[in-house]
């Protein structure tokens, strides 16, 4: 009986584990199955990010091929017009490349290669930050990443009452 419950007790834990190291990092594949490229239409990129909710933690996987493509992180402006002048952080040039998103805010990525970027290869997101600190009011934030972000903790308490209530 009693050592029932400390396995029992023991997979809740390991449960929740896995849950908030799910929770923690998630990669996201830029662009899906069609990678780091000039996309089929300019809007390639901009649709598939709106599909996504970046958390700080998250991962961006660029695929592409070493020599063909590369990534700059840029701010806005370059990002606008397309320019790598004023790379924030080093050029990635070697593909497949992982990149952790280390803080919240928005973030600009592009192809210096030829004209890539012209051509619809650019990335911008929005990273909000993990959710331990969204599930804390926020009044200036007006969209609610909060509302997918906590949905693993919720589910993770209700186990645990569904469970706890067998022992
Ligand atoms: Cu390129």
């Amino acid at each position: 009986m009693g050592s029932n419950k400390v396995a029992v007790i023991g997979a809740v834990l390991a449960m929740l584990a896995i849950l908030q190291l799910a929770e923690a990092q998630t990669q996201h594949v830029v662009g899906g199955s069609e990678g780091w490229k000039i996309p089929s239409n300019d809007s390639t990129y901009q649709d598939w990010a709106n599909n996504q909710n970046f958390s700080v933690g998250d991962i961006l996987v660029f695929n592409f091929v070493t020599n063909q493509h590369d990534v700059v992180e840029v701010p806005k402006d370059s990002y606008d017009i397309c320019s790598p002048e004023f790379a924030m952080n080093t050029t990635i040039m070697k593909g497949p490349a992982h990149l952790t998103l280390n803080s919240s805010g928005q973030f600009y990525y592009i192809c210096s290669f030829g004209t890539h970027c012209i051509q619809g290869q650019k990335l911008a997101i929005i990273v909000s930050n993990s959710s331990s600190s969204s599930l804390a009011p926020s009044p200036q934030s007006s969209w609610s990443p909060a509302v997918v972000t906590t949905t693993p903790t919720a589910a993770a308490a209700f186990s645990l009452i569904f469970i706890f209530s067998f022992i």
